[in-house]
């Protein structure tokens, strides 16, 4: 018998506090089924992480949110990346790999961590601000369209159409229709800023057109391409900067410990995307009857994986839910696993490390002076506002 739970997932007071409801989705079993949206879920590490590296049993290709591209119409064109399986996906991840390679990456490091510094030394100088307006997102919506080569206009832009993605894998609820409520310019700045002509000729995007002069993919695969950087360069980074900002201030001890040795930096932000999984959730279709942890479940079945739910599970991690900056979290899903892993996340990485030593070297106390106010994605985790002090040192 799989258990079912009347669990909403895509629901205020689940954002608010998810962690008792994983806990007990954990708990029921191996695999659960939540009566609300009629669909299944997994929660404990061991089952997400197998079918995160299972695409074969469990494909992307009818998307990786709760509408089944087999029965609904997509929101929008489907990704050429995150919502397709192989060989499809294989050609089009290779072309990404190279254009993300760590070589690129570092590539832009120098850059990166002067506009770190630079960023640092401003807050510094304004002694308090809002850490998500002023830190986790002014960062990345400053280094990353520089990256693809984007021009300066609208890049704020670029927070709504996450959004609105990020919101578009849940059920269409009150989060969902407010995102998309002004959709209409948004959706077509983007779409005009993924063609060849609005990049400029350095750049991720102009590596991802050079593709289509090689004849390796078509022109319009570019641009939908170049559509996945301005989906998920982003929004996801600005959640995981400011998961680790909100980490470092609410956890003294382990601000004085990164102080003390800068080089913990880049664990310091790997531990805080562990701990908080920017990216909570994604679903999965079974393509042929499974059997988890001894339940069958069908074909053509939706299962909502909890990466966030993974993360901190007792079975895999001691004290899970203790921010530890020294533990081994290597093998933690909050990038993914298998196939589909993060293909930014050699870049993500780079730009946590720069902004977190950039703060240990600088900033002797990180205060939270105000009532955090937290951000309601149906797949996002992350923080709309977070008032804070911090002293130079
Ligand atoms: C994409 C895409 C969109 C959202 C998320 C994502 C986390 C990728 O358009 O390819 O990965």
């Amino acid at each position: 018998m799989i258990p079912a739970l009347d669990i909403d997932p895509f629901c205020k007071a689940f954002f608010d506090d998810p962690y008792p409801a994983h806990a007990a989705m954990r708990d029921a079993g191996p695999v659960v089924y939540l009566t609300q949206y009629d669909v299944h879920a997994v929660a404990r590490y061991n089952d997400v992480r197998a079918m995160l590296l299972d695409w074969g049993s469990y494909t992307s290709a009818r998307g990786v949110g709760i509408s089944d591209f087999a029965k609904e119409k997509p929101w929008r064109l489907p990704s050429l990346l995150l919502e397709t399986d192989p060989p499809l996906h294989d050609r089009t991840r290779k072309l990404m790999d190279k254009v993300l390679s760590p070589a690129a990456v570092r590539g832009l490091r120098e850059a990166f961590a002067d506009a770190a510094e630079l960023l640092i030394d401003d807050l510094l100088a304004r002694g308090t601000f809002d850490a998500v307006r002023d830190l986790a997102e002014a960062y990345p919506l400053t280094v990353f369209p520089d990256a693809v080569g984007m021009p300066a206009e609208n890049r704020r832009f670029l927070l709504p159409y996450g959004n609105m993605v990020f919101n578009s894998f849940g059920p269409r609820n009150s989060f969902f229709e407010a995102a998309v409520a002004d959709a209409e310019p948004v959706l077509a700045w983007v779409q005009a800023q993924s063609k060849r002509d609005a990049l400029s000729t350095t750049g991720f995007g102009a590596a991802i057109h050079a593709a289509v002069d090689d004849g390796d993919i078509a022109e319009a695969e570019a641009e939908v391409l170049v559509r996945s950087l301005l989906t998920a360069g982003v929004d996801t980074t600005v959640n995981g900067l400011c998961a680790a900002v909100y980490c470092l201030a609410r956890f003294p001890a382990a601000f004085e410990q990164l102080r003390a040795d800068p080089s913990l930096a880049r664990a310091a932000f790997e531990e805080a995307i562990r701990l908080e999984s920017p990216v909570q959730t994604f679903f999965r279709t079974t393509t042929r009857d499974v059997t988890i942890g001894g339940e069958m479940v069908p074909e053509g079945t939706k299962i909502l994986m909890f990466l966030g739910a993974a993360n901190r599970d007792p079975r895999r991690w001691d004290q899970a839910d203790t921010f530890d900056m020294t533990r081994r979290n290597a093998g933690h899903v909050g990038f993914g696993a298998g196939i589909h892993a993060c293909v930014g996340a050699v870049l993500a990485r780079m730009e946590g490390e720069l902004v977190l030593a950039a703060l240990a070297r600088k900033v002797s106390r990180l205060e939270i002076t105000g009532e955090p106010k937290r951000r309601y994605n149906n797949t996002l985790r992350g923080m709309a506002s977070l008032p804070m002090r911090m002293v130079a040192g």
